[in-house]
């Protein structure tokens, strides 16, 4: 192997002794008595102590050389497991297994014992983790910022067909083998409290925050090792604790919470990750974590800048503070508090430095997502921040009144104070004022960014708003989860792929060739045996590797769609019972999907799911053509056996409203034929593989404004339509739930009643049409083949690596730095 990470210096005498140690060290145990367990922790210490030492080691040299870095603001990073990735990425996945071997232990089964840090809920915190991924592979400084959760995203079973959720204590009794304590890093965090007005030595008018209360922010890293190379930079999780000194004071006055404080009755700040995706809940205690992980970062951040020897004045020429979505806004505030209050320095001086330094990536359009809160809260919570909020808004507003004078309507609009009966402040539009680079996330969503959500906007600050389309790592998801396909590339292009994903578009050159299709799909079989062979284990279900594995997995929501996909699943399922001249390949539609869990509409689309996947799994008269099956617990880890395994990508979302997506680009990257709305990347994918490589359907972004605009009446469809009528109406009956029916209802009564707001029954007839030709074009195998070796070979475009490079070049202005 070319890798010059770690591999020439591997002692394997001196790494086994090192586990060993940690063996009896750290876990209290025998080589004679220690479990997989005890050794896969005992192992991860040994490594990380290779990784702690190179992250040090990065640290010192960054600041020496005073390079620009990037600080990646997110409360999500959805890292999926460390040590397989880490192994690859330090070249000593080979060293470790044989020195592992000597020491009894396998490692592939070592490998799974590791949990997923589920730190995350979906998509906006993968793409986090990709994005440390590819910043450390090529070496850009960076420090990626979140919170330590206690638990990560609920544990998902099924009950009766019903989503139940548990606690996710992710770390384990033990503690992750990974993480590393920085108590030197300890920060304090105030709440709650006044403002007060003084004046200074220099008889200046000033003011200053009084908190209520403090809590303290520990700092734990987790190393992101650079692929073949020595930089590994620190993914740095907050935690907080109380304050037991100031609390104890209050306790003493018989005042322990205090009525002022009832968000902490909840308990520990960092207690639980919140599991809504695109959805705002608003809650107190949910804006006391965002303020706790950004008081945390940008105190740190501050830390590292005057601690290297550089002013308060050169802030914004070595640091940039990127902010993924808006939920880590409450940083911009808080740096303008810290600028003016403890700096000293005066407001223009302060947004000066401020508004060069911050930059916002939006994630969606959904209005129940963009986030908004209550005034009275973060007045109550946050003071200080308050007031700063509104100084921010009123030179705003000044700029509004000069642009378009004696407008109100617009003033009311682009205000980041929302008016009403209840006076709101929206995190948006406070970050499209207060940074130098707005960005959306695909070429698409970026166009509707611009035209429908702050056309304004970008009247006011021409060039802010721009696109970076993301990405996602070559490394954990080609490298790491397909290894038979990655061999078959390496064999091709040359072993530097996955640092340089265009090398893989030589492979269009096998796209025709017979033997190479036959070699690229035998690697297709094994990983669609592999996950055959978990869901046998599993969820004790037979299935047959030669059908169609159609895939599905991503957060429950209605925009994308899941019930789409399953009034097609009905529709089959009458055909073939109701239609002799109707056949089809056989084929497995597979699930995975959490839902929020207050959303009830979601958890009634799971249940239907299951009842469905539980009549026709066992219904003879099917003839074992058609499969359903929802994967329990959909994580990190489980993603790594299903994209790999997938003929068929479900990325049908209503147009418009998924802002890029991920899966897609790991599905086609795997070879898997995408079926898809023009939505988000699969309008980039399509250009990428051209027309024939891939399957598009449904209405354009324009034709579902319009026709929501017409006023969009879902019977019309229902009653044009006998397929879609006898798939809507089965959910009425006790078909999928003997002697209950009606429990599937709500669905149905959504689509037709409920208006049908994501367009479903509009899609119907194209969605199923489309996969009427996908069944017919699968037949063809070697068409097939080679419309998969093509998406392989035409993905690297969503290498995060591209993104990442977007950033650096067009946003933040880096350099790499080698070590
Ligand atoms: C999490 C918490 C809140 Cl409060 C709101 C949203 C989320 C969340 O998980 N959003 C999310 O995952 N958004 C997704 O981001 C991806 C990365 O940009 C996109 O690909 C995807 O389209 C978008 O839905």
């Amino acid at each position: 192997m070319s890798m010059n990470g770690q591999t020439k210096q591997f002692d394997k005498a001196a790494f086994k002794a090192a586990v060993e140690k940690h063996l009896s060290t750290t876990y209290a145990n025998t080589a004679e008595t220690a479990t997989t367990r005890s050794w896969y922790l005992a192992m991860g210490r040994a490594l990380a102590e290779i990784s702690t030492g190179n992250l040090l080691a990065t640290e010192q040299k960054l600041a020496a050389e005073k390079a620009r870095s990037v600080n990646y603001l997110s409360l999500e990073f959805l890292i999926g497991r460390l040590t397989g990735n880490n192994l690859i990425s330090m070249g000593l996945y080979e060293n470790v297994a044989a020195a592992m071997e000597e020491l009894g232990q396998n490692l592939t089964d070592l490998l799974e014992e590791e949990r997923d840090p589920a730190l995350g809920n979906g998509g906006l915190g993968r793409l986090a983790a990709c994005f440390m991924d590819s910043l450390a592979a090529q070496e850009y400084p960076a420090v990626g910022y979140g919170l330590h959760y206690e638990y990560g995203l609920f544990r998902q079973s099924f009950v009766d067909g019903r989503q139940v959720e548990a606690p996710d204590a992710w770390r384990g009794l033990e503690g992750y083998p990974w993480e590393v304590m920085r108590p030197e890093l300890a920060q304090t965090v105030s709440l709650y409290g006044h403002v007060e007005a003084y004046t200074d030595e220099h008889g200046n008018a000033c003011r200053r925050w009084v908190p209520g209360m403090t809590v303290e922010g520990v700092a734990w890293d987790l190393p992101i090792v650079g692929y073949d190379n020595q930089s590994v930079y620190p993914l740095r999780l907050w935690e907080c604790r109380s304050s037991a000194p100031f609390n104890l004071a209050r306790f003493n006055d018989g005042d322990y919470v205090g009525a002022q404080y009832p968000a902490l009755e909840a308990g520990n700040v960092t207690k639980v990750l919140y599991p809504n995706d695109n959805h705002d809940q608003g809650k107190a205690l949910r804006l006391m974590q965002q303020y706790f992980h950004c008081a945390c970062s940008v105190a740190d951040i501050l830390r590292r800048h005057i601690g290297a020897g550089n002013t308060i004045e050169e802030l914004s020429k070595l640091e940039t503070i990127q902010l993924n979505d808006t939920h880590p806004t409450i940083a911009i505030p808080e740096l303008m508090r810290i600028l003016i209050d403890e700096f000293k320095l005066g407001w223009d001086a302060a947004w000066a430095i401020s508004s060069k330094t911050f930059a916002y990536t939006n994630h969606t359009l959904l209005p129940e997502a963009l986030e908004t809160w209550s005034e009275a809260l973060i007045a109550q919570m946050l003071p200080r921040h308050m007031e700063i909020i509104f100084e921010i808004n009123h030179r705003f507003m000044t700029l509004v009144e000069k642009t378009w004078p004696g407008n109100n309507e617009v003033k009311r609009k682009l205000s980041i104070i929302q008016e009403g009966p209840q006076r709101m402040v929206r995190m948006a539009n406070l970050c499209v004022v207060s940074t130098y680079a707005v960005n959306g996330v695909a070429a698409l969503h970026s166009e509707l960014v611009k035209r429908d959500l702050f056309p304004e906007f970008n009247e006011l600050f021409p060039g802010r708003l721009t696109n970076v389309t993301n990405g996602v790592t070559p490394r954990r998801w080609i490298k790491y989860c397909n290894p038979g396909l990655s061999a078959l590339i390496s064999e091709k292009v040359g072993e530097d792929w996955p640092l340089k994903l265009e090398k893989v578009a030589d492979l269009t050159k096998f796209a025709d060739d017979e033997a190479f299709q036959k070699r690229y799909m035998a690697v297709k079989q094994e990983n669609k045996q592999r996950l055959a062979d978990w869901v046998k284990e599993n969820m004790d279900i037979d299935l047959d590797t030669n059908a169609i594995f159609d895939i599905q997995i991503k957060r429950l929501h209605e925009y994308k769609r899941q019930h789409l996909n399953l009034l097609h699943i009905l529709s089959l399922y009458h055909r073939l019972i109701n239609d002799p001249t109707f056949d089809m390949h056989p084929r497995v539609f597979f699930f995975g999907a959490k839902a929020a869990p207050g959303y009830a509409l979601a958890k009634d689309i799971i249940f239907a799911i299951n009842q469905v996947a539980a009549k026709v799994n066992n219904d003879p008269r099917l003839k074992g053509k058609l499969k359903v099956v929802f994967i329990p617990d959909y994580r990190v880890s489980l993603a790594e056996i299903l994209f790999p395994a997938a003929d068929v990508s479900e990325q049908i979302s209503t147009a418009g409203k998924e802002a890029s997506g991920t899966g897609n680009m790991k599905f086609a990257m795997n070879g898997a034929l995408t079926i898809g709305t023009m939505d988000g990347a699969n309008v980039e994918m399509r250009e990428e593989v051209g027309d024939d490589n891939i399957f598009i359907f449904g209405l354009l972004v324009d034709e579902v404004q319009k026709l929501k605009q017409e006023g969009y009446d879902p019977y019309r469809y229902y009653h044009a339509d006998s397929l879609l009528r006898a798939a809507l109406d089965v959910l009425e009956t006790d078909e999928f739930t003997p002697g209950y029916p009606g429990q599937l209802a709500a669905i149905r009564h959504n689509l037709l009643d409920g208006g049908d707001p994501y367009l479903v029954l509009a899609d119907f007839a194209d969605y199923v049409k489309t996969h009427e030709k996908i069944d017919a074009e699968y037949r063809d195998q070697k068409t097939w083949a080679r419309k998969a070796i093509l998406n392989t070979a035409l993905m690297s475009k969503f290498s995060s690596d591209r993104s990442i490079r977007d950033y650096a070049n067009n946003i933040w202005k880096l350099e790499p730095v080698s070590r």
